[in-house]
């Protein structure tokens, strides 16, 4: 590593504030270890080799000792900034933790930004900015396969993805320019058929990246998935069913939810957010009204939509357009129609309706599809649970399925970036195709360089540095 830099020294508490068996003070920076030796009893820091674990105790410049710790040495340029660092692993006691840390700001160190260690080292060339994303990536992982999401993108097969497209690229420009440079000769150097093949297939294969997008973005964020459907529909009990806990009151009285109700789940790796909604009815009450605005609310910004519709109940011709209303509303928005209390089921529930409506003379075609159940569950009695699960999660994902090892694009920054350098892609293949000089070919595929180039960090601004690593906890 031979472009480190070592920036005057910062310190940070790196593990969660509150008990614990231990905590860790990260300092880091150019005078690190000489400023921790300062308020270290023990062996002299200073003379420590890498790697090297010293036990002693931080105390205070009147004598007082603080704590008694574990002091680990990194030296630049192994370790995780690239600079000098020590790692003070500490009792685990909030007071105890903080003194620890007061007591090395006391010796001439800062207090360390959010995210400023991680910084550091994308500065120093450890990490490209898409591995260090996906370090606070992990660190907010609240399921398996984000966590699998992370990793891939933390080993930096992502930035490996970017690399390849260009390394293309550059291939590609420096063939346009050296024609230009030569353009008075009328020398061709750029094989036309050939650098046309190349510009389509980095377009699809930025395409292909780009599927992965809403797959990833719902296994990192997980899924957002509202309840909806008319009062005692049996919302509540299918999210305390799927929870396993009494998260929502549940009683027989119509209206009981009132407000939105979030419960995070996991199926198979894959995090739900479960929402809770009031059922859906005309009401003067001016809570619940509330509570049905916020019930379409939470449906407009849905992952997954379930509508739930009583089978114990007749289907009315007003629920019948209220569900085919939501099925169109919904969009592209995977939705789910779902009968429940199968076991207290009625023959005019809604599962005939077809039937039904032309009995009584009406169209196939007003009626078509529009009250076919995808499921039909009992919460009370965990029949067709398990289906129902299954059911959310390939719904969810489009039937898409992704094992630990896929690359997924999980970033909105990344897909932007992504589908911006597509665009300047096939600029240069229309331009190409439509026959314009080389110095506008070189243009598009400069632009596409430059986006592709702020997905590993190869080309950044403060801002986006600012806005990226404000997002990471102090610490880290
Ligand atoms: N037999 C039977 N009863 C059920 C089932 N699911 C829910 N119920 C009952 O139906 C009633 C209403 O259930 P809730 O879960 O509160 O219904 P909800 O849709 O949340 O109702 P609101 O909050 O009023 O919109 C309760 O008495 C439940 O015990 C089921 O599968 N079978
Ligand atoms: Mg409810």
């Amino acid at each position: 590593m031979n472009n480190i830099s070592q920036h005057p020294s910062i310190a940070a508490i790196a593990t969660p504030i509150g008990e614990g068996g231990l905590a860790v003070i990260r300092v880091s920076g150019k005078d690190a270890i000489q400023k921790v030796r300062d308020c270290f009893r023990g062996k002299n820091l200073e003379e420590a080799g890498s790697h090297t674990v010293h036990f002693g105790r931080i105390v205070k410049k009147d004598g007082r000792v603080v704590d008694e710790v574990l002091a680990t040495v990194f030296r630049s340029p192994k370790s995780y900034t690239g600079e000098d660092t020590v790692e003070i692993s500490c009792h685990g006691g909030v007071l105890v933790t903080q003194t620890v840390l007061e007591t090395i700001l006391e010796m001439g160190i800062r207090s360390a930004e959010p995210g400023e260690f991680t910084q550091r080292a994308f500065l120093n060339g450890k990490l490209e900015l898409s591995q260090a994303e996906a370090v606070a990536d992990l660190i907010h992982a609240k399921s398996m396969k984000a966590v699998d999401a992370a990793h891939q993108q933390l080993e930096g097969r992502l930035g490996e993805h970017i690399r390849t497209f260009r390394q293309q690229i550059i291939d590609a420009t420096a063939m346009v320019e050296l024609e230009l440079d030569f353009i008075e000769e009328d020398v061709e150097f750029a094989n036309k058929e050939q650098l046309r093949e190349l510009l389509i297939s980095l377009n699809r294969e930025i395409a292909g990246l780009l599927d992965t997008y809403e797959t990833g973005r719902l296994v990192k964020d997980g899924v957002k998935t509202v309840f909806i459907g008319r009062p005692n529909a049996g919302k509540s009990t299918l999210l305390n069913t799927l929870v396993g806990t009494d998260r929502a009151i549940v009683t027989h009285i119509a209206g009981t939810t009132r407000d939105t109700i979030d419960a995070d789940w996991s199926y198979e790796g894959l995090l739900f957010k479960l929402i809770d909604t009031a059922g859906l009815r005309e009401t003067d009450d001016l809570i619940e009204a509330e509570g049905v605005k916020r019930s379409q609310k939470a449906f407009e910004s849905a992952d997954l939509v379930v509508y739930l519709k009583d089978l114990s109940r007749p289907l009315v011709e007003a629920e019948c357009a209220e569900i085919a209303g939501f099925q169109k509303r919904v969009g592209e928005t995977p939705f789910l129609l779902v009968g429940t209390k199968l076991d207290l089921r009625t023959p005019d529930s809604g599962e005939d309706i077809v039937n039904h409506l032309d009995v009584h003379g009406i169209s196939h075609q007003k009626t078509n599809e529009r009250i076919r159940f995808d499921l039909k569950i009992s919460a009370l009695k965990g029949e067709n649970i398990g289906a129902l699960k299954k059911a959310m999660k390939q719904r969810a994902l489009d039937n898409k399925d992704y094992d630990a090892s896929s690359l997924l694009v999980t970033s909105s920054r990344h897909r932007d970036a992504l589908q911006k350098a597509r665009i300047n892609i096939k600029h240069a293949i229309s331009a190409l195709d439509q026959g314009l000089t080389g110095d506008f070919l070189s243009i598009d595929l400069r632009a596409a360089l430059k986006e592709l180039g702020t997905i590993t960090g190869e080309i950044t601004t403060e801002d986006l540095l600012d806005s990226i690593f404000s997002r990471f906890c102090i610490g880290k």
